[in-house]
């Protein structure tokens, strides 16, 4: 049956004119439209988005986490860039910027209801200098594949004034062809400012309600985001910090990390890892209700913006690199707020052994001079174990502290030793409610017990070396008779017949290790009833425990 003229004339415009408009689309470039259209749509497109990358199927190297292998070939590139990234960055060029990763969630997450719409949305900030822009694009990628545009305001890429040319022009134009709704900016510090200020630079530009750092070297996994946002919905002064997970630097692969930690520190202002002590375990109601921790790792975490301006942001006295987490950490806990680690948000992050990047100075000890900015500020009298570590960083100039001093009185902020007795009561104080604490001496040799600087978290063998002003020759004997440093206890181990005093790392229960007493000028092993013996030892030496005897070898002075 033939149409009449007139109808077929206006299916032969309207085909023509649908052709038309599909190639003007075609070659109209995605971002005029993107940029042309509602908000709405823009949700639309958003979501859109989000659901594709849901389903993804992407197959290659380092698919779902797995390592990646590389050739004979590109393993003389590799040996050249390792060095100077601290990672496997041949292996990184291989793997897709979108792979997919493996969900090491608790398998409880997975029934976890989220009121997303509820929630507010967050500005992922990502700071960088100088870093391999595949790395940095993998978790620009996983942040916008695995967030729901309603929980996603942005991702703010804070460029620290890196000189690497890729990460000028070609990145814009990456991220202008591949996020043509803008959902990822740049922006740049005036100068390099190192990580602290480069951070609260970031804070400034951001717009989003809550802040997420993210070193530029992350991968987030499925789901992260729902519960940070639940938890600072719940409450604005919670900080949370998701689990971090492990992808090797050697292969790239992707392990889930430890589950069962918390954060601590060491006197010398380094930061621990730490099992969860026995009070949290029994606070909490399920596996995966937040896990109260003394202190953050410091990269990756998450807070309301507005909070965050209101506790202090970060010090901009600190200078590149270190001791920001700390710093963070005390004051969040001291002046009302509180640390939480969320065992449903799982981000990895490659844990690197050097630095790709140089420091302005070779000398400065940038870690131990914004250490002693925290002390100063944040430590009262618990600073005398930090200077006790580091008696080399009290001629050093600190700059002034006297703005962050104002703070803490201002926020009208606890004392450390609240801290100490309320956030982390199975910290060891040293000098604290103990039988003795000091230098250990054997006057007819002038030895002095010495830890030799041993790996405290190894642990070592005791030894004696010539008495001298260091840390490592301060020991505590316990109110319940244990004889141990900050980190390790001392034990008996007979290898060879030999009676040797080995230093174990003592669990956080604060009981660890074996009984011993002061016996006049004796120091006794009450389990064997043998002493500590110097005889036949030379300087460096390990200690030795010998029949009790009258011997001067056996004679101790105790140096408080
Ligand atoms: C850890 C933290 C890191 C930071 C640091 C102490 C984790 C996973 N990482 O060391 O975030 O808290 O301890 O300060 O918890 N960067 C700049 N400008 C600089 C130097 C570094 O923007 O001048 C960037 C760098 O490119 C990276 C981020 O800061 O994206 C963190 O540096 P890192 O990865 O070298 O630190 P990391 O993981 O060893
Ligand atoms: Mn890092």
């Amino acid at each position: 049956m033939m149409l009449p003229r007139k109808i077929r004339r206006i299916l032969v415009f309207l085909s023509l004119s649908c052709t038309l408009l599909i190639i003007v689309s075609l070659l109209k470039p995605d971002t005029d439209s993107i940029h042309s259209i509602s908000s709405k749509e823009l949700k639309a497109f958003r979501l859109k988005r989000y659901l594709k990358s849901l389903n993804r199927q992407v197959k290659g190297p380092g698919e779902n986490g797995e390592a990646v292998h590389i050739t004979k070939d590109e393993q003389i590139q590799h040996d050249i860039e390792i060095k100077k990234e601290g990672f496997n960055v041949v292996a990184s060029r291989k793997i897709s910027l979108d792979r997919r990763i493996p969900d090491r969630r608790d398998k409880l997450c997975r029934h976890e209801k989220y009121n997303i719409n509820e929630y507010p949305a967050a500005s992922v900030v990502i700071i960088y200098f100088n870093e391999e822009w595949t790395a940095i694009l993998r978790t620009v990628h996983s942040v916008v594949n695995r967030s729901p545009p309603q929980l996603l305001h942005e991702v703010l890429l804070v460029d620290d004034s890196s000189t690497r040319p890729e990460l000028f022009e070609p990145l814009q134009n990456y991220l202008r062809k591949t996020f043509p709704d803008n959902i990822v900016r740049i922006v740049r510090t005036p100068e390099r400012s190192g990580l602290i200020r480069a951070k609260i630079f970031g804070a400034e530009q951001a717009r989003g309600e809550v802040l997420i750092f993210l070193d530029a070297h992350c991968e987030a996994s499925e789901g992260w985001i729902e519960p940070l946002m639940k938890r600072i919905h719940e409450k604005e002064s919670a900080v949370l910090c998701p689990m971090i997970d492990v992808i090797s630097s050697s292969t790239l692969a992707y392990y889930g990390g430890g589950s069962g930690s918390i954060g601590g520190f060491t006197w010398s202002m380094h930061f621990t890892w730490e099992s969860v002590p026995e009070f949290e375990l029994k606070r909490r109601k399920t596996r995966i209700d937040p896990i109260r921790s003394p202190t953050m790792a410091g990269g990756l975490l998450a807070i309301s913006r507005k909070f965050f301006f209101h506790i202090g942001a970060y010090d901009p006295g600190m200078d590149i690199w270190g001791g920001e987490n700390l710093e963070m950490s005390f004051r969040v806990w001291q002046c009302g707020g509180s640390l939480e680690f969320i065992p449903c948000s799982r981000v990895g992050h490659i844990f690197r052994d050097t630095h790709p990047y140089g420091f302005p100075s070779k000398t400065y000890d940038y870690h131990g001079i914004n250490s002693r900015r925290v002390a100063e500020v944040w430590m009262d009298e618990y600073k005398r174990f930090f200077y006790a570590k580091r008696k080399d960083l009290l001629h050093k100039q600190f700059g002034d502290v006297s703005k962050r001093i104002e703070l803490r009185k201002k926020l009208n902020c606890h004392p450390f030793s609240w801290f100490l007795k309320n956030v982390y009561p199975q910290k060891f104080i040293l000098d604290e409610n103990v039988k003795f604490y000091g230098k250990i001496r054997n006057p007819s040799t002038n030895f002095c017990l010495d830890s030799l600087n041993g790996n405290p978290r190894k642990g070592y063998n005791l030894g004696v070396y010539y008495c001298q002003d260091s840390f490592n020759q301060i020991f505590t004997l316990t109110e319940t008779s244990q004889l141990r440093t900050e980190e390790n206890c001392a034990i008996l181990r007979n290898t060879k017949d030999e009676n040797i005093v080995y230093m174990e790392p003592c669990t956080s229960t604060l009981v660890g290790g074996d009984k011993f007493k002061i016996d006049g000028q004796q120091l006794v092993h009450i389990p064997t009833k043998l002493c500590m013996d110097v005889s036949g030892l030379k300087m460096g030496s390990i200690i030795k425990l010998a029949n009790c005897d009258d011997s001067l070898s056996q004679n101790w002075e105790f140096i408080k």
